[in-house]
This record gives structure tokens, sequence and C-alpha cells, in this order.
């Protein structure tokens, strides 16, 4: 099964929707591997935003990330990077389309709710960052019979 790491940052847990993301994400289909809600250590923000370290949102990145908790996870599913990605939408809020996450929920870029990975190998390097290998459970879910043909 495909994983991806999915991250509701900080406006989104002071705004009161992790239980609004998780559950568009279960409805779905998509499983719930590992989750933990933690401040984010300096260190591991600049490894998971290493790729926009030189840009000049950096720093309100930066600081905006580790103003409160932030609620991560791994979810599993089948071309979960992909359809997560969709379920998101758009970087930027305002041209997000309906039915996102980011579309339905924010208004700006610099406050969009939620991160997703953007391929597999992001998704591995992501995943390994913030988790170990034993905070992630594999199970089935019961209604799996019913979501995969
Ligand atoms: O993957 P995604 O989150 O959709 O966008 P990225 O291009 O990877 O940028 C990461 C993060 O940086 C974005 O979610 C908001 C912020 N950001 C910004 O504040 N201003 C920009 N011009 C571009 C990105
Ligand atoms: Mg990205």
């Amino acid at each position: 099964m495909d994983r991806t790491f999915l991250m509701i940052k900080p406006d989104g847990v002071q705004r009161g929707l992790i239980g609004e993301v998780i559950a568009r994400l279960e409805a779905k289909g998509l499983k719930m591997a590992a989750g933990k809600f933690e401040m984010l250590p300096e260190e591991r923000v600049m490894k998971h935003y290493a790729e926009h370290a030189e840009k000049p949102f950096f720093p309100g990145l930066k600081s905006y990330i580790m103003s409160g908790p932030c609620f991560l996870m791994v979810f599993e599913g089948k071309d979960v990077v992909a359809v997560t990605r969709k379920m998101i939408g758009s970087t930027n809020p305002a041209e997000a389309e309906p039915g996102t996450i980011r579309g339905d929920l924010a208004m700006e870029i610099g406050m969009n709710v939620i991160h997703g990975s953007d391929s597999n190998e992001t998704a591995k390097r992501e995943i390994g960052i913030h988790f170990r290998p034993e905070e992630i459970i594999s199970y089935e879910r019961a209604d799996e019979k019913y979501l995969y043909e």
C-alpha cells in the first residue's frame, strides 16, 4: 500500500479543523497509519522544508509552522499521494477548487491548513523525518473489501 505524509498546520489546529480534515480523508477510504500532535522542533522544520530554505517566503513559513502545535500523520491507500494532493488542492487557497481542503477551508497561501507530500519519493523522505518506523502501524481497515475491487 502506498504511503504519504500529511500534516495539519498550526492554523488548521487553532481553527479547530483537525476533525474536519481527518473526516474527509477517512470518508474517502484512506487509512491512518500514524498520527501525533506536537510542536515541530527547528531541526525537523529545516529538513522538512529544505527545498524552500532559500526562498523569500521561508522566514515567514518557518515562524508560522513553529507558532503552535501541528497534527502529523501517515496515511495509506491506493495512489494516496496523488489522491491526497487532489483533495488538498492548489497551494494558494484563493486558487484552489471548491471541494478541496484548501479551496473550502482557507483564504491565503501563507496559512493553507495542511501539508501533503508531492511524490512517492518525497513521502518516503518526509515520513522518515517525522516518524520512527515503530510509530507506523499496518492493519486492515474493516471496510477495505468495499473500497478496493
Ligand atoms: O506543496 P505545497 O504545500 O502545495 O506548496 P510548496 O510549493 O511546497 O510550498 C510549501 C509551503 O510554503 C506552502 O504550502 C505555503 C508556503 N508558501 C508561501 O508561503 N508562499 C509562496 N509563495 C509559496 C509557498
Ligand atoms: Mg510542497
